[in-house]
């Protein structure tokens, strides 16, 4: 198949809100520096919903979306040496060229390679899609678009892993697990006798929790308003439960009220402005970080009194939980082959690519982290 147009199976998102459609999709060969990816497995990720429902600026229609995958190398463009045919890779929405501003910066796990692209789905070399339908292009979506049995990615967006790795657990490590994890450990940096607050405990926020108790933290505060979320929480290193709906005053009020001032970090992983600001508020006067993880939609701002921050709180945000995509996907992997970490527990349903519109329902059904879906 290496040079020809591959024509397989794809969910297409045609509109914002709209059924995806399950349609067959015309993959063109990877051009120079790009890497044709069969892939077996995608899980969905609460951003996937985010982009169909038409609150992503960046969000274009039509288009394939999916982000959270794993697959083997169909071929590979001129010029690209790091992976070849058969090689199993997850695919990464954060670039890593190793040689850009940013890469070299030492500072990001950002990269700048492709960004400008993958941003407007399309690929870099020509500003083309290699997605059609009946002749008509459609936009790639995070430089990944892994809702197809095949798609094409930038090979600097592609990670190498071991090969005995099971591809159907594994796929998490493209996005939400490793997020979670890499916010407490890059980003925040959480040390050993940390009180965390974690808002929202879907994987994201559980992988939080796995995080800090790997960390050493004493206290795992988890906040959501999904009581089905509790029990399966304890699972991943939650030690208190707080539900918003069960108090008068505001959220952050009650953190603090149960912390003696506050806690010493503080994650959001809902994508809500205002449990930001509460996020931020949660935390102790003098050194308090909270972290934000969630992503919002278009034309929301976070606020809250500059005295927060003049009196010694810190608000970062993470993108992949500050990991280096190609240096540090394939890290993770043998973390989890050696049982270090846990990916196969966030997994709460399995389907078939042709039941995703089912798979997208179940995001917001109670008790649903991870749907994996077999292509
Ligand atoms: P999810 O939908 O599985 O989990 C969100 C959780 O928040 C759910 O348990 C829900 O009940 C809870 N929640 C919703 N509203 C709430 C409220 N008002 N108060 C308390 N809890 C509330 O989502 P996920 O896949 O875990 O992703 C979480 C967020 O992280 C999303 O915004 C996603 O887009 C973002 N994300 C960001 C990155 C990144 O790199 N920064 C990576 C992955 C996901
Ligand atoms: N297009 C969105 C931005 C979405 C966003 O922030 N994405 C995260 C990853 S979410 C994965 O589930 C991210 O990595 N951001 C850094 C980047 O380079 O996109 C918007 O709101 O414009
Ligand atoms: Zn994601």
């Amino acid at each position: 198949t290496a040079g020809q147009v591959i024509t397989c199976k794809a969910a297409v998102a045609y509109e914002a809100n709209q059924p995806l459609v399950i349609e067959d999709v015309q993959v063109a060969p990877p051009q120079a520096g790009e890497v044709r990816i069969k892939v077996l497995s995608t899980a969905l990720c609460h951003t996937d919903y985010y982009t169909w429902s038409g609150k992503d600026p960046e969000g274009l229609f039509p288009c394939i979306l999916g982000h959270e995958a794993a697959g083997i190398v169909e071929s590979v463009g001129e010029g690209v040496t790091d992976v070849q045919p058969g090689d199993h890779v997850i695919p990464c929405y954060q670039a890593e060229c190793k040689e850009c501003k940013f890469c070299k910066s030492g500072k990001t796990n950002l990269c700048g390679k492709v960004r400008a692209a993958t941003g407007v789905g399309v690929m870099m070399s020509d500003r083309k899609s290699r997605f059609s339908v009946n002749g008509k292009p459609i936009y790639h979506f995070m430089g990944t678009s892994t809702f197809s049995q095949y798609t094409v990615v930038h090979d600097v967006s592609v990670a190498k892993i071991n090969p005995q790795a099971p591809l159907d657990k594994v796929c998490l490590l493209g996005c939400g697990v490793s997020t979670g994890l890499g916010a407490v450990w890059n980003t925040a940096k959480v040390e050993e006798g940390s009180i965390v607050a974690i808002f929202g405990l879907g994987t994201v926020g559980l992988a939080v929790a796995e995080g800090a108790k790997t960390a050493g933290a004493s206290r795992i505060i988890g906040i959501d308003i999904d009581t089905n979320k509790f029990d399966v929480a304890k699972k991943f290193g939650v030690t208190e439960f707080v539900n918003p709906k069960d108090h008068d005053k505001p959220i952050q009020q009650v953190i603090v009220d149960l912390t003696d001032g506050g806690v010493d970090y503080s994650f959001e992983c809902i994508g809500n402005v205002s449990i930001m600001r509460a996020a931020l508020e949660c935390c102790h006067k003098g050194w308090g970080t909270s972290v934000i993880v969630g992503v919002a939609a278009s034309g929301q701002e976070i606020s809250t009194r500059p005295f927060q921050l003049v009196t010694g709180r810190v608000w970062k945000g993470t993108a992949f939980g500050g990991f280096k995509s190609r240096s540090q996907v394939p890290w993770l992997v043998e973390k989890y082959m050696n049982k270090e970490i846990k990916v196969d527990e966030y997994i709460t349903h399995n389907m078939n690519l042709t039941d995703i519109n089912k798979a997208f329902d179940l995001l917001h059904d109670g008790g649903c982290l991870r749907c994996v879906l077999a292509m």
